[in-house]
């Protein structure tokens, strides 16, 4: 790969890490409201899976969402403005942490009720299908997600219609409080595909490039008509569920170790083995730090949406479909 896509690779990655500490320090001055769930520790699994996909395909997830906005191209000041309720935000402000999306980027969100958004990803799929299109979706869900019937539903029926689509499981080994040998009858979620058919893979979620290449590989399974692939991407929070989480079913022996495997670390000694100069990579490290303080004053200063925006983007008009050939 080339430096100058390592190097953007791994500024993603930075600018995530960067955004989501700041929405911790936003939150506690009580500039964000509702639920916030931090990506920290996953960015490998988001940045390296989308880069993977064409700007045409679909990409989904649950309310975990800031880190996949952003690698599906959305501003930071964009996310962040959105977060704080800002008229400036990707949904005009109604939306807020969990609910980020952008249709023009082909990325369908940010849902809050876990497994909820797999058959909606399952349906995105059917649509490229009944089109002729070639597209491929890429849905985002974690571990805790495939204990819902939703999964059940939304992975059955993919495979019942061979759909163009990739299923990412990122295996966070938690579900709020609950750790996977206390929710999941079977400790690998790749496990759970077998049983609807579905080829599948386990990857190190904290090894960008690991994750890209599986990535690529999925998509191109679905894309060549094969149906559906179910991808688990081993990761860890290293933050709370969200914010105010006492954090007492895990040990901070336990964070720790994951720490020591950190993600942005990993890729860091890939660049250098790679040839990129120390000096290319601290620039790098210095431009995100520079657009996360711009998108910082850029959603404090934004106004509110207006009162009357509180009638407005609650229907949508749907435009008339062609009919497949
Ligand atoms: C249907 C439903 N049940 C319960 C909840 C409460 N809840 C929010 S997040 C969560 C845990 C989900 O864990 P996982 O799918 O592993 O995602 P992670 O938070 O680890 O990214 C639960 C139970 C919810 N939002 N929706
Ligand atoms: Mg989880």
């Amino acid at each position: 790969m080339e430096q100058a896509e390592l190097l953007r690779l791994y500024q993603q990655m930075v600018v995530i890490r960067h955004l989501e500490e700041k929405c911790a320090e936003l939150y506690q001055q009580g500039k964000i409201g509702g639920f916030l769930h931090l990506y920290i520790g996953q960015e490998a699994t988001g940045v390296g899976a989308i880069s993977a996909r064409r700007p045409t395909d679909n990409v989904i997830t649950a309310y975990r969402d800031h880190g996949i906005a952003v690698a599906c191209g959305m501003e930071p000041k964009v996310a962040l403005a959105e977060m704080l309720g800002k008229v400036t935000g990707c949904c005009k402000g109604k939306g807020g942490s969990m609910h980020l999306a952008d249709k023009r980027l082909r990325f369908w969100g940010g849902h809050a009720i876990v497994g909820a958004h797999i058959p909606l990803a399952t349906g995105l799929a059917l649509a490229n299908k009944y089109r002729h299109e070639d597209a491929v979706t890429l849905c985002f869900f974690g571990d805790g997600a495939t204990n819902i019937g939703y999964f059940h539903e939304g992975v059955n029926l993919a495979a019942v219609w061979d759909l163009p689509i990739v299923f990412i499981c990122e295996n966070n080994q938690y579900g709020m409080g609950t750790s996977i040998e206390r929710a999941s009858a079977v400790s690998e979620m790749r496990q759970k595909a077998e049983g609807y058919g579905i080829p599948n893979a386990r990857v190190d979620g904290m090894e960008l490039l690991a994750v890209r290449e599986a990535t690529a590989r999925a998509i191109e399974h679905a894309r060549s008509g094969k149906g559906p692939f179910f991808l688990e991407s081993l990761t860890y929070r290293y933050r709370g569920h969200s914010m105010g989480d006492p954090e007492r079913y895990r040990k901070q022996d336990e964070v720790r170790k994951w720490q020591a495997d950190d993600p942005l670390g990993k890729f860091e000694k890939v660049l250098l083995e790679q040839g990129v100069s120390q000096a290319a990579i601290e620039q790098r490290e210095a431009a995100s730090e520079a657009i996360i303080a711009d998108a910082v004053r850029f959603a404090d200063e934004s106004p509110f949406p207006p009162p009357e925006e509180l009638w407005t983007d609650i229907y949508a008009e749907a435009a008339p479909q062609a009919q497949p050939a």
